[in-house]
């Protein structure tokens, strides 16, 4: 029922305005109200359009409103909302959206302060101007500072880990089409962002009217959003369960399965790499690249790299000029003078610096995961099953890292349970000779930086990794000095994310992140890539800084559950973007440099 979704939000929109601009409370009254009244509407109102007694007959919907309801009905819009739409400023709506903040402080925010959008609202809060205005004490100014975070956290996009697989299932599916050559991801998917805007398909076909034609037919589709002969856009099904992860589809009904928007563009084979290199992205490493040719007087599309030639506006594609390099991706990088660049550096971050392609980590470097849970705590797997899941993917040391005694939600281990588990162990390590097993904890980083275990616990330890959990919205200096203290802790091995931040939900802690790696440089910690795709804690950036200053990383699955080692290619994919040589993370060390390493910090 569109009609009453679109009719609750214009009225609620009218009502809001109507707010903004100061106007009689009646009537802002009434349009709420009629919005209230819609929503319990269990019939289509847009069928009582030729029937205005039946829609007054309806608790809260007056004359005039039923008129606004048969004009949307009519027209498809209602023009006093154009009107007012005209006469305040759109940023205004958008601060409506943060928790706690209604029309009545907005307006005052606006004719107090001219402010008309989030920028203006947060100038005036680091300024503490802001304090001046009624009703802006300290307290709620605290408390707005926090919305305002909490509300930049939902980025709408979707999360690397839930486009991915929808991806694959798409780019099979293509792959049985009769006349397709090639068919691959591109867009930030293929850069392995943490979230992803949407999902770019290209495809090479001898038909490409049949590939179209499979694209917008297929198995998962919601809607058909545009369908052109080379450029076609869908919104896909999204067959998780994401909560509040609701989008809407193509015709605007909240009603419509989860989906995702996924373009198709057929390439010319011959065009291929140029295509591929151009959708990949990212757009600022496009612009770059496209300056570089110029300085080499060539000219880069998406169709191919080409001689340049100023005098002709014509794209050189048109004109038949052969290209110097379209084929391939490495073709045209090394015609620029390039090395290959792989996808997941292509943010213009100093790669055009590059002389050569750097070593990066591969999914096949990883031999060891040492974060995984087990029954004993808040896991899925009995201690069993984790180590043979571990030997399936051919890793030589697994390290069983339960939650310590504090963290009483997720079963954590008080010593007792600790020793029995040790017992537990040792058993199943007497008739286990493929694989390293390794005790360890994951310790909580209580909030002011001590550990939940004494010194000798940890000591007694195979590897201690130390994980915040709680107090997470503390400020940055008291975060940073709890990280730190746990890093200078004699007997810890890894900071288990080190944030806690949630992608898209919690923004966690943000310590001086440099000040972080220094420290865990100087006392031989890794800093964890927690892989699984809520976290991806350290981020990309937190890595390349990392990397660059010569700290050590470990990426880790944190295991919960079966499945939760297919989550180690995200976990990967940060690693890449943050410029991870396989030497800088422990995870790939050979068995023997990796337990002595370990061994440094542990007594047993
Ligand atoms: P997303 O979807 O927001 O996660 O990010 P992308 O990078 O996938 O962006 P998208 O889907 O808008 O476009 C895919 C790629 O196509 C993008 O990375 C670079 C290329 N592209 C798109 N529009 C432009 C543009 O206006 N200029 C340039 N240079 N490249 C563009
Ligand atoms: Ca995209
Ligand atoms: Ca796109
Ligand atoms: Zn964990």
């Amino acid at each position: 029922m569109s009609f009453n979704r679109d009719a609750i939000r214009l009225l609620t929109e009218i009502a809001q305005m109507l707010e903004l601009l100061g106007e009689n409370p009646f009537k802002i009254n009434a349009h709420t109200r009629a919005a209230r009244a819609i929503k319990d509407q269990t019939k289509d109102l847009s069928t009582l359009a030729d029937d205005r007694p039946s829609l007054l007959a309806i608790e809260g919907i007056g004359p005039k409103i039923a008129d606004k309801l048969i004009e949307l009905a009519n027209s498809g819009s209602i023009s006093e909302h154009q009107k007012l739409a005209a006469q305040v400023p759109a940023g205004l709506m958008l601060l409506l959206r943060i928790p706690g903040l209604g029309p009545k402080t907005v307006r005052m925010l606006w004719q107090e302060r001219d402010i008309t959008d989030l920028a203006g609202l947060n100038a005036i809060i680091a300024d503490s101007s802001i304090l001046e205005l009624p009703r802006m004490g300290k307290k709620a100014v605290e408390k707005l500072t926090r919305a305002i975070a909490f509300a930049e956290q939902d980025t709408g996009r979707l999360y690397l880990g839930v486009a991915l697989p929808v991806a694959e299932r798409i780019i099979e599916h293509m792959r049985t089409i009769e006349g397709i050559t090639r068919a691959a991801y591109a867009g930030s998917l293929r850069r392995g962002k943490e979230t992803i805007g949407d999902i770019d398909i290209l495809v090479c076909a001898t038909e490409p009217q049949a590939a179209t034609e499979a694209f917008t037919t297929m198995p998962g589709l919601v809607a058909v959003v545009a369908s052109g002969p080379t450029k076609s856009t869908i919104r896909f099904e999204l067959d998780v369960d994401l909560g509040r992860w609701k989008f809407e589809g193509a015709s605007g009904d909240a009603e419509e399965r989860p989906s995702v928007q996924v373009d198709l563009r057929v390439i010319p084979e011959t065009s291929w790499g140029a295509a591929y290199m151009y959708f990949t992205g990212s757009k600022e490493h496009n612009v770059r690249l496209r300056q570089l040719a110029l300085k080499h007087n060539l000219t880069l599309n998406e169709y191919g790299l080409f001689p340049e030639d100023k005098a002709d506006k014509t794209p050189p594609q048109k004109r038949g000029i052969a290209p110097v390099a379209s084929s391939t991706e490495e073709e045209i990088y090394h015609a620029l003078g390039l090395p290959a660049i792989p996808p997941e550096l292509r943010e213009d971050r100093g790669e055009l610096a590059l002389t050569e392609t750097p070593p990066l980590v591969e999914l096949a470097d990883i031999k060891a995961d040492l974060h995984a849970h087990t029954t004993a705590s808040d896991g899925s797997l009995e201690l069993e099953s984790l180590v043979t899941l571990a030997r399936d993917r051919g890793f030589h040391t697994i390290a069983v890292t339960d939650h310590s005694r504090s963290a009483v939600i997720a079963n954590g281990l008080n010593l007792t349970r600790l020793r029995a588990q040790r017992n537990a162990i040792d058993h199943l390590r007497a008739h286990t000779t493929d694989i390293t097993i390794l005790h360890g904890s994951e310790v909580d980083i209580l909030a002011d930086g001590s550990l939940d275990y004494d010194n000798e616990t940890l000591a007694w330890l195979d590897i201690v990794v130390a994980s915040p959990h709680a107090s997470l919205s503390q400020d940055a200096p008291t975060a940073t000095a709890r990280l730190l203290a746990a890093i200078g802790n004699p007997h810890v091995n890894i900071v288990g994310h080190p944030t806690g931040r949630l992608i898209n939900k919690r923004r966690g802690l943000e310590p001086a992140i440099d000040d972080i790696i220094t420290a865990a440089k100087e006392h031989s910690v890794a800093l964890e890539i927690n892989a699984h795709w809520l976290r991806l804690d350290l981020r990309d950036t937190h890595v390349r800084a990392a990397v660059d200053a010569g700290c050590l990383i470990a990426i880790n699955c944190d295991t919960h559950r079966a499945t939760d080692f297919d989550n180690l290619r995200f976990g990967i994919a940060t690693a890449r973007r943050g410029w991870l040589p396989p030497a800088q993370c422990i995870n790939t060390w050979p068995a023997p440099k990796l337990h002595a390493w370990l061994a440094r910090k542990h007594s047993s």
